[in-house]
């Protein structure tokens, strides 16, 4: 039966969060897991969490210390989360995904967390990690010729090899090869920023990004 939380408790939950004490949100994530809520409600509220830590980074509360310490409880809620039965990898295959997180830039949290959600909705994701460099992005897409690659970005700094990526996603790549719909993720990367480099689409979140995974292979490997 799934649960709804109850006020208090969700507050006192997003508040350990924020405090970044790890004793008390792992113990409730999987309290909450057991009593029936689901993975994708636990998740939106880390989301939130984690968000109101990146503003305190912001405003100096915390130091990247705190960052480290939220990947940490991200890390372990995600592995609990990842042994859920609605999140096991699927054995469809409705479509190729690559994905990673483009050069000079080491947040790989939201793509591994939209890469759960599509290999457990029958995609097959290959993950090119972090850091990535934009000729091992266009190398990947030679080799692997998938339906979409999926970009992401959180810090600001790596604009220019987001841009650099696109661009030889969407210039390099022989017409005889398939052409990937090429997709952007990650907090700051909005219309605009879409707009100046010439993707396709902004992933937006884990639930829009399956979407979107929908709409980009129904139309490339028509059945
Ligand atoms: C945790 C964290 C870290 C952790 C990263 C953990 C990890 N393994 O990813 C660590 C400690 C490593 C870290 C480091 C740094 N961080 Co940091 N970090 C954060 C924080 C708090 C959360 C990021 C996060 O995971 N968000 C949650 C995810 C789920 O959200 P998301 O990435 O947007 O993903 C969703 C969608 O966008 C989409 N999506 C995203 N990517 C992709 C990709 C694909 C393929 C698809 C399909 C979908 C998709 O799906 C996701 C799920 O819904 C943010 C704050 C924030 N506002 O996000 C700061 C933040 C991103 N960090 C910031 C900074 C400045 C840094 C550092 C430079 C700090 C430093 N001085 O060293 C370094 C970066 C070093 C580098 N070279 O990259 C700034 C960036 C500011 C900017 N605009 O440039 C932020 C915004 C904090 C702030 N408000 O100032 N950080």
């Amino acid at each position: 039966m799934p649960l709804n939380m109850n006020p208090g408790r969700r507050a006192d939950f997003l508040k350990a969060f924020i405090d970044l004490d790890e004793e008390i949100v792992l113990p409730e994530a999987r309290a909450f897991l057991d009593e029936g809520l689901s993975a994708t409600k636990l998740l939106k509220l880390c989301l939130e969490g984690l968000l109101d830590i990146g503003k305190l980074y912001e405003s100096q509360g915390y130091f990247v210390a705190g960052l480290i310490i939220a990947d940490d409880m991200m890390r372990g809620i995600l592995d609990m989360i990842s042994a859920r039965p609605e999140l096991k990898p699927s054995d469809e295959k409705l479509g190729l995904i690559v994905v990673g997180t483009v050069e000079g830039d080491i947040h790989d949290l939201g793509k591994s967390v939209a890469s759960m959600f599509l290999r457990a909705h029958g995609y097959e994701v290959t993950d090119l990690g972090v850091d990535v460099p934009p000729a091992v992005f266009l190398g990947k897409a030679l080799e692997l010729q998938p339906d979409m690659i999926g970009l992401s970005m959180l810090t600001a700094s790596c604009f220019g090899a987001l841009k650099r990526t696109v661009h030889l996603l969407k210039n390099e790549i022989p017409p005889e090869y398939r052409h990937p719909f090429v997709a952007v993720g990650g907090g700051v990367v909005d219309e605009l920023i879409l707009k100046s480099i010439k993707a396709d689409a902004l992933t937006g979140d884990f639930e829009n990004t399956l979407a979107l995974a929908g709409r980009v292979c129904a139309k490339k490997r028509p059945a």
